[in-house]
């Protein structure tokens, strides 16, 4: 098991309601869901990062005591780390040294479960690593297990940068082609005119929690970060009987790596094209406010930060400060205070959820000929029938339907609009 000694850096020059401990905490977070043994967790604060060590030399060597000391077999920061940075604090450490990008690729690495998760991940693994690589060999060569190790692998890491590029544009490529085919299924949705919800928070909030209290999905749940990294996309009934869609997404995180955003556009891809997002929030969480921004931020970059939104405060059966929850209330777009562990109050979420969609179906008395007896399985499945008849002239319904499948039904001549 890796022996890891982490440094937690703040810098001082730098604008952030980040303190020390959000850092330190977040990285312990980080580092126990990769499965290292952390050994001790020292705090550094620096003016301005230095281009050749980051930390000041004085604080290297005491890094490199304690790492000796304490038989640590990895320095991991919360920062990140130059190659040049990371290479000459290795040379004073001894130890491998890890960077926050390095060390959430390599959670990534580890929980990526299909093969475009799988794909994803090695891409931004390479994109790290290509600025990285001096000259023509590899620097960067590992030995033995533990953090920094998984993905691509050692073999590949040995490949000059030529054959990297190649493999990143194969991947690229490999993954276009996943992203047309989801593009497929998201118009097949919009044609068949079903809502689409995405649940997007950041990670461990309790999305993936939310979706199994609510469609019994059986998604993976977990206390560590970063669980899910494949969307996962399920059919929901709402109060009203109309049926949407609701999907889980991977989890963000504060200055969540740009090459990860990158990689994993394609599966965020349904975030951009969402009707309603559902943000996630843990509400127990002392750091809420910042952990709000810090998804605000991911979904500017995704172009999708204007969205309908409803904020679900989750976890409320772990706050005892009650008047803590109605401040809460106050402060978010559409709260409803909710466990999804317990599953409190989720028929009150499903009703905001019922209302943002209101309006968006249309009442409507139709006369379908016998030979679109289609139809009526799909006003079943999209709509509310209130009446059904089947006369000689035809089949008569009273229904509600989605407003953008009337638009379409609509068009058809055979279709005639009664009322
Ligand atoms: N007490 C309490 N715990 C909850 C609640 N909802 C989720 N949790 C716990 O929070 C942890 C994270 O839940 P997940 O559903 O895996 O969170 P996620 O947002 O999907 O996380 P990632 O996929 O890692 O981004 C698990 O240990 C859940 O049991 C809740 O309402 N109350
Ligand atoms: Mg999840």
């Amino acid at each position: 098991m890796e022996r890891a000694l982490l440094v937690s850096v703040k810098i001082k020059s730098e604008k952030s309601n980040w303190s020390i401990e959000d850092i330190a905490g977040e990285l312990e977070e980080l580092v126990l869901t990769c499965g290292a043994h952390i050994v001790d967790s020292i705090t550094c604060f620096c003016e301005k990062p230095t281009a050749n060590l980051f930390i000041g030399k004085g604080k290297a060597d005491e890094i490199a005591l304690l790492v000796q000391e304490l038989k640590a077999s990895a320095v991991i920061f919360s920062c990140d780390l130059t190659g040049t940075q990371q290479r000459n604090i290795e040379d004073i450490v001894a130890k491998k040294t890890i960077d926050r990008t390095q060390l959430i690729l390599d959670i990534f690495a580890r929980h990526a479960k299909s093969p475009e998760g799988k794909m994803q991940v090695e891409l931004a693994q390479l994109q790290y690593l290509l600025p990285r690589l001096i000259g023509k060999g590899v620097i960067l060569s590992r030995t033995g297990g533990g953090i920094g190790t998984s993905g691509p692998g050692e073999q590949r890491l040995e490949v000059d940068r030529r054959r990297i590029r190649k493999k990143i544009d194969k991947l690229r490529g490999d993954l276009k082609r996943y992203s047309q085919h989801r593009l497929t299924v998201r118009k097949k949705r919009k044609e068949n005119a079903v809502p689409t919800v995405v649940l997007v928070g950041y990670t461990n909030a309790g999305k993936s929690t939310l979706l199994n209290a609510l469609t019994q999905a059986g998604q993976i749940v977990s206390d560590s970060l970063f669980t899910t990294l494949d969307s996962l996309s399920k059919s929901l009934a709402l109060p009203s009987g109309e049926h949407i869609v609701i999907l889980d997404t991977v989890g963000f995180l504060n200055d969540l790596p740009h090459h990860l955003i990158e990689a994993f556009k394609a599966t965020l891809e349904d975030v951009i094209d969402a009707d309603l997002l559902i943000h996630v929030l843990d509400a127990s969480q002392a750091r809420v406010y910042e952990r709000n921004k810090a998804v605000f931020t991911v979904l500017k970059e995704l172009g999708a930060d204007d969205k309908k939104m409803v904020t679900a405060l989750n976890k409320v059966d772990l706050i005892e400060d009650k008047t803590r929850l109605e401040r809460l209330k106050q402060d978010f777009i559409n709260p409803i205070p909710i466990s999804a562990k317990f599953g409190e109050n989720l028929k009150e979420l499903l009703a905001q959820i019922e209302r943002n969609f209101a309006g968006s179906m249309v009442y409507l008395e139709l006369l379908i000929p016998h030979s679109r007896m289609d139809l009526v399985d799909l006003f079943y499945r999209q709509g509310k029938v209130e009446d059904i008849q089947y006369l000689q002239k035809g089949i008569s319904v009273k229904l509600n339907l989605p407003k953008t499948l009337t638009e379409k039904l609509l068009h058809s001549k055979e279709i005639k609009k009664v009322n």
